[in-house]
């Protein structure tokens, strides 16, 4: 899509910090982490959110999370991961992505 940051991330266009790429998926250091491991896990196919997402992209992203999180090494220790979806989760890039979080002790709450 002409007019999205992430596809332009995906793309090069703009410089990232890549912790993982395969066909379909595509992953990189949030500018703004709040971990000590914070890595968006983006689709290569431009969808808005998970209510645009089909069963063979949901597998990949699947697939991606336990790659990144062996590779991040939180994978014994444990990790959060989240996807917001529209305006009341705050969505603020309109491209599906999964935030993966992990490095310390989350808080119990979630919202
Ligand atoms: P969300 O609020 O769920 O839509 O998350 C969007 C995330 O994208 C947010 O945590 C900050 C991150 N982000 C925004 N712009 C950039 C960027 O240019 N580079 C990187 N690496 N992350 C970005």
């Amino acid at each position: 899509m002409n007019d999205c940051l992430f596809c332009k991330i995906i793309a090069g266009e703009i410089p990232c910090n890549k912790v993982y790429e395969d066909d379909a998926v595509f992953a990189f250091r949030d500018i703004n982490p709040q971990a000590p491991v914070h890595v968006l896990i983006v689709p290569k196919k431009h969808m808005a959110n998970m209510l645009e997402c089909d069963a063979e992209t949901a597998a990949a992203l699947a697939s991606a999370v336990g790659a990144i999180a062996r590779q991040e090494g939180v994978d014994a220790s444990g990790f959060r991961i989240i996807s917001n979806c529209g305006h009341d989760a705050c969505q603020s890039v309109n491209h599906l992505h999964v935030h993966l979080l992990g490095g310390a002790q989350m808080a119990e709450k979630m919202a």
